[in-house]
C-alpha cells in the first residue's frame, strides 16, 4: 500500500517536470549552444555600409544583392510580395529629423489584433553562398512580444511554385531538399523578459532537434547573457547564413546588433541538395494574441540590405 503510494507521488513528480520542460520547449528548443564558436574570425563594427549616409546609393555597390531605405517608389515597389490586409498595416511615415542613420521615410507596420496580424514584404534575390542581411528596425513604446519577425527562407528555386517550397511547415521537419530558414526576432522567453524581449534565432533545418511535444519547432541560438532589446531607439541588426556543402556539416550563422557581434555558430547541415539556397527574405512584424493582449503594436523598418559581406552600420556623415 505505502509502496502504491510512492509510486503515484513519484510518477506525479515526474508528469509534472516533464510538463515544465515541455512548455519551456515550444517555439524555443535548446539553444545551439554546442555549435557556439567561442572565437569568430567574423568582422564587427562598420562595413561596406558606413560609406553611405542613410544608405543613399548602396544599390551601387559590387556586393549588395538588394538595397531598400524606402526613401523613393511607392510602398514595397521593388520588394515581390506584400503582406498588407486591407492595405491597413504597412505604410510609409516621416518619423525621422535627420537624414542618418534612417533618412526620411521609413516602413510602419503596424498590427491591430481581431483585424489583422500585422504584415510585412517579401524579397525573393540571387543567392550567394555567404549571404548578410542588414535592417533597422525601431519597436514603438508601447509595442508588446511579437510572435515572427524577420527571416530568410530557402526555395528550391526562383520560379513558379518552387519559389515558395520554403514558406509554411510551423511545427514540421523540413525535407532536405525542400526547405530550411533562419528568423532573427525578439524571444520574451514566455514573458520573463520585458518586451519584446532579447535577440535570438529561430532555425528549421532538416536535421533539427525534436521538441518535447514530438513536433518540430524552431530550434533556438541565442547567446548569453544577453540585453533587453530597447523600444522607441533605431537598432541595426544584421546576420549571416552561411551554406553548407551537401553532406557536411559546415554551415554557419550568426548575428549582429548595432555592430556588435552578439553570436556565431558553426556546423549546422542546412541542405542536402546543392541546388537549394536561402533566396527570400520577408520582412515582418507577425503579431498574434497568442503573445500580446495589447490591441495595437506598431513596428518601424528601414535600411534593408541583402550583401555578400558584412554590411555593418549605415554611414552617418
Ligand atoms: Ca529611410
Amino acid at each position: 500500500m505505502l509502496k502504491n503510494k510512492w509510486k503515484i507521488i513519484i510518477t506525479l513528480l515526474f508528469a509534472f517536470l516533464l510538463m515544465i520542460d515541455s512548455r519551456d520547449s515550444i517555439g524555443a528548443e535548446p539553444p545551439g549552444e554546442s555549435m557556439l564558436v567561442s572565437k569568430s574570425d567574423l568582422p564587427d563594427g562598420t562595413g561596406l555600409a558606413a560609406g553611405f549616409v542613410a544608405d543613399d546609393g548602396i544599390a551601387d555597390h559590387r556586393d549588395v544583392i538588394f538595397a531598400d531605405n524606402f526613401e523613393k517608389g511607392n510602398l514595397g515597389a521593388s520588394w515581390d510580395d506584400k503582406r498588407n490586409r486591407d492595405n491597413k498595416v504597412l505604410s510609409l511615415i516621416n518619423i525621422s529629423t535627420t537624414k542618418a542613420p534612417v533618412g526620411k521615410k521609413s516602413l510602419q507596420v503596424k498590427a491591430t489584433l481581431g483585424e489583422n496580424t500585422g504584415g510585412g514584404l517579401t524579397k525573393w534575390f540571387k543567392p550567394a553562398d555567404r549571404i548578410f542581411i542588414r535592417f533597422y528596425t525601431k519597436f514603438d513604446s508601447e509595442c508588446d512580444y511579437v510572435h515572427h519577425f524577420c527571416t530568410i527562407r530557402a526555395n528550391k528555386s526562383l520560379h513558379g511554385g518552387d519559389r515558395w517550397s520554403g514558406f509554411g511547415g510551423a511545427g514540421n521537419r523540413p525535407v532536405g531538399n525542400e526547405r530550411f530558414s533562419t528568423a532573427l526576432e525578439p524571444w520574451g522567453n514566455w514573458g520573463r523578459f520585458p518586451a519584446p524581449g532579447r535577440w535570438n534565432f529561430y532555425s528549421y533545418w532538416h536535421s533539427m532537434k525534436k521538441s518535447n511535444d514530438g513536433r518540430y519547432w524552431g530550434n533556438a541560438f541565442r547567446p548569453e547573457p544577453q540585453p533587453n532589446i530597447k523600444r522607441g531607439k533605431w537598432i541595426c541588426a544584421e546576420f549571416m547564413l552561411k551554406h553548407n556543402t551537401p553532406s557536411q556539416n559546415d554551415g554557419e550563422q550568426a548575428f549582429w546588433i548595432d555592430g556588435e557581434l552578439r553570436g556565431h555558430w558553426r556546423g549546422i547541415n542546412w541542405r542536402t541538395s546543392p541546388t537549394l539556397w536561402a533566396n527570400a527574405l520577408t520582412l515582418e512584424a507577425y503579431i498574434t494574441d497568442r503573445w500580446t493582449k495589447n490591441k495595437t503594436n506598431t513596428v518601424f523598418f528601414d535600411n534593408v540590405v541583402i550583401a555578400r559581406q558584412y554590411i555593418g552600420p549605415a554611414g552617418k556623415q
